[in-house]
């Protein structure tokens, strides 16, 4: 535990500002993060696209906006593409903000899986952390990142292990898992509702396999999300004739909490090493069971037959066979699970020590462990 208080620097993802939705799941990390660290009293300065507006306020939080154009994201690019950055971009001036303040604050963590955060790691005094928010979408990616593992050990940490096995890390990596407000969800103990699904709408999150669930049991499959590929998302509606997939859109917390509390089960079918599985904590946080692909994150949120169902990757039988025996699980179990694992300040009190480790430490260059 860090017994002073903290002056950090939060610099947000360069791909749309937060309260898009284009960030995914790395906007709610960052939000619920900002919240734990303030309840633990530190001081926080968020370096944000233009349009970013967070839910709530506090004289421990200065945001700081910064004009730009989008960075394309890694899931659009391939593996092998360079580094893009296109004229007038967001990326390096959120970047020429966080040096022109850093002399003023102990940290800065960086959410952006981006090379350019990474490589400034090893030209600026201020100490940089990256929360390292994907699995490994691409080689220069992977080999900045792992770069700085061997540089920097204690300045780059991991959603779970497995998103951490996707990388060639020189050292043991720091999982802090995430976390979310407890204030935002509300326990649900209704047991007879829906299937639902929610995830960015995109082929490496899976859905068309939950909604052959859905088609299979005769019922209906409701569906949060932004819908990032269309034709994807057309596709899917196109291959199944009467009405299975309800598009509920992606809502603000409060309404997609209150309608997601409602379903018997939440599907997930990641097709991705998936780097943690918010939407699996949103649904435990709700009450709901998750029946999940044993791959990437949700297999470590999931223990199976406690608060969900594990099922072998791309077994559509599997799941069926879950949702069938969804009644086993006790709702209770998910939300216990929530409170004790996943809030914003369980997240928060792995987060603070992740910064105690790179902050104190002395690590001299023959330093052997
Ligand atoms: N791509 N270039 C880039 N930068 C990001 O920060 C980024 C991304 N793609 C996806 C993404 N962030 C987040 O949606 C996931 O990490 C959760």
């Amino acid at each position: 535990m860090i017994n002073k208080q903290l002056k950090l620097i939060l610099v947000s993802t360069p791909i749309g500002y937060l309260g898009s939705g284009k960030g995914g799941g790395v906007e709610l990390t960052i939000v619920s993060l900002i919240k734990g660290l303030i309840s633990l009293g530190h001081k926080i300065i968020l370096i944000a696209p233009k349009g970013s507006k967070l839910s709530f306020e506090s004289e421990l939080l200065e945001i700081r906006l910064i004009d730009g154009i989008d960075q394309p994201s890694w899931q659009h690019q391939k593996k092998t593409d360079p580094v893009l950055i296109p004229s007038n971009s967001v990326l390096p001036k959120l970047w020429e903000d966080v040096i022109d303040i850093a002399n003023e604050s102990d940290a800065v963590i960086n959410f952006a899986y981006d090379w350019l955060p990474l490589w400034l790691t090893k030209t600026q005094a201020i100490k940089i952390f990256h929360l390292i928010s994907m699995g490994a979408e691409s080689i220069i990616m992977k080999e900045i990142i792992s770069e700085i593992s061997e540089l920097f050990p204690f300045q780059l940490a991991f959603h779970t292990k497995r998103q951490s096995k996707d990388y060639s890390l020189k050292t043991d990596p720091i999982i802090v898992g995430n976390g979310f407000d407890i204030q935002n969800y509300l326990f649900n103990e209704n047991e007879n509702g829906p299937l639902g699904w929610a995830g960015r709408i995109a082929p490496e999150k899976g859905l068309e396999d939950a909604v052959q669930v859905a088609n299979y049991l005769g019922e209906k499959l409701l569906v949060w999300g932004l819908i990032e590929d269309k034709e994807y998302a057309l596709k899917i509606e196109n291959t199944f004739k009467k009405e299975i997939v309800e598009w509920r859109g992606f809502l603000p917390t409060n309404q997609f909490q209150e309608q997601l509390g409602r379903c018997r089960a939440l599907i997930n079918t990641p097709k991705w090493n998936e780097a943690y599985g918010n939407v699996i904590v949103e649904a435990m946080a709700c009450g709901v069971p998750v029946i999940a692909y044993d791959l990437g994150g949700p297999g470590e949120l999931i223990e199976d037959g406690f608060n969900g169902f594990l099922v072998k990757p791309n077994d559509i039988g599997g799941l069926i066979k879950a949702t069938k025996s969804i009644s086993e699980i006790k709702r209770k179990n998910c939300r216990d699970w929530f409170e004790k694992k996943a809030t914003n300040k369980v997240f928060a009190e792995r987060v603070e020590n992740w910064l105690d480790k790179g902050l104190n430490k002395k690590i001299s260059t023959d330093f052997q462990d």
